[in-house]
């Protein structure tokens, strides 16, 4: 399932943005992931598509504030993590999505469609 491996993905980053581990977590690979699923660095944030970019490769959304980047709740342009995504994005569509600072840019890592 397309949406699943999304988020699978946004879990990954998650993990690979966060802080490395102490040298004792290092020696002990299943302490360590019990420790990255107890505390994911990204969580979800309620949104609205209000506009898809594919020429620029930008999705505009009015979003809830978003804790992992200190954004209050505002409407603005995001780039995405997969461009194939604005293929599938529509104008008033309602979403749960991840985002993330990607090379210096805002950037959506992982969503899903709220039915
Ligand atoms: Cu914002």
């Amino acid at each position: 399932m397309h949406i699943l491996s999304t988020l699978v993905l946004a879990a990954l980053l998650a993990v690979a943005a966060s802080a490395p581990s102490s040298a004792a977590a290092a020696t002990d690979h299943s302490q360590h992931m019990t420790a990255t699923r107890a505390a994911p660095s990204i969580a979800m944030t309620a949104g609205v598509i209000r506009k898809v970019d594919a020429g620029q490769g930008m999705v505009t959304i009015a979003h809830d504030e978003i804790r992992n980047l200190d954004m209050p709740k505002m409407t603005m342009a995001f780039r995405v993590k997969d461009a194939a995504w604005l293929k599938k994005m529509k104008d008033g569509d309602r979403i749960r999505f991840a985002a993330d600072m990607v090379g210096g840019e805002l950037t959506v890592v992982g969503y899903e469609i709220v039915r």
